[in-house]
């Protein structure tokens, strides 16, 4: 390739990119209005929540970021077409890395599932037959900060609170830290006033847990624990959490006379559905537990049971007891 042809080259890969991100010749991408976006990609933590409440706002946000990283990374080019595409290469690479995280630079995220004491094994949700679904598409939602709900809350079958009865709330920061060992039966009991469940619009409901700053607080939403209660015991069972930055989520799972059965940790939290099923194939699963550290906080979503036997809405009913500090 001789130096003119070069040259010619590169000016028409770089105009390329510039009109990509849509900082050189005016060209705006679809959708996007950079005139109303913040320019500081390390944005406080308040932003942050908002990015998971917000997904069409932090998918913006994404690409004004890569518009900056790739408009900066270009003032620096050497005038070789194999540095334009080595630099294209990391564009697409940041892209997939800061999804969800609205301008910040997180390392890798590394899922992992691990079990406690083997009681409780993680599957592939796609396996856990879903009969029965719980998609609080039958409660009120809406916009950020969503709709608070004090005492249980009851959706498609299901009944959640924010831990079981017998247990001990504490806090870890912004985030709830349930600890100690539920009373026999299993029996949910509800957080205080502000402090229980919401149900936020993520493109769809979902459930997340307040923490102790308390509705509408933006950063109780998604920091506080969910206790589910299965309407019968479950073999398997498999849901999706939401909102994950990377952090992690403990669930703990329980039998119907508040036993432990095993406690799972999953680190590398995002966008995904976990299912999960009891060692020995009993039906076994009558509460799980969700509690989080991740820095964006997470929700509920999709929950999945096979539910052979539709229950009755009075023995559910009548196993709530709920309690406000
Ligand atoms: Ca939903
Ligand atoms: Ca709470």
């Amino acid at each position: 390739m001789g130096a003119v042809t070069s040259h010619v080259f590169l000016d028409t890969v770089l105009h390329g990119l510039l009109a990509y991100c849509g900082s050189g010749g005016g060209t705006r991408l679809p959708g996007a209005d950079f005139q109303h976006e913040r320019p500081d990609p390390l944005l406080p933590h308040a932003a942050r929540k908002r990015s998971w409440a917000f997904a069409l706002r932090s998918d913006r946000e994404l690409r004004m970021h890569l518009a900056r990283r790739v408009h900066r990374v270009f003032s620096t080019l050497a005038a070789t077409a194999v540095a334009v595409f080595a630099l294209a290469g990391v564009a697409s690479a940041d892209k997939i890395a800061l999804l969800g995280s609205n301008g910040t630079s997180p390392s890798p995220v590394i899922r992992t599932i691990t079990s406690e004491t083997g009681a409780i094994v993680a599957v592939d949700p796609g396996t856990v037959p879903c009969s029965q679904i719980t998609t609080f598409s039958d409660l009120a939602g809406g916009d950020t900060p969503g709709t608070n709900y004090e005492g249980p809350v009851f959706s498609q079958g299901m009944t959640f609170g924010e831990r079981f009865l017998g247990q001990t709330l504490g806090a870890i920061g912004d985030f709830d830290a349930v600890s100690g060992s539920p009373s026999d039966p299993l029996t949910l009991q509800a957080g205080a006033l502000g402090q229980n469940l919401d149900v936020l619009s993520y493109s769809t409901n979902v459930l997340t847990g307040l923490g102790p700053l308390g509705f509408p607080d933006i950063d109780a939403i998604g920091e506080g624990s969910i206790a589910m209660a299965f309407p019968l015991p479950q073999e398997r069972v498999s849901f999706q959490l939401v909102g994950g930055n990377g952090g992690s989520a403990t669930l703990t799972f329980y039998g119907a006379d508040g036993s432990l059965l095993d406690t799972i940790v999953i680190t590398g939290l995002a966008e995904a559905s976990y299912g999960f099923e009891t060692a020995d194939a009993t039906n076994a699963i009558s509460g799980i537990l969700i509690q989080t550290t991740d820095p964006s906080g997470i929700g509920v979503d999709n929950i999945c049971r096979e539910g052979a036997v539709v229950p009755t809405r009075a023995v559910s009913w009548g196993a709530i007891k709920t309690l406000y500090r």
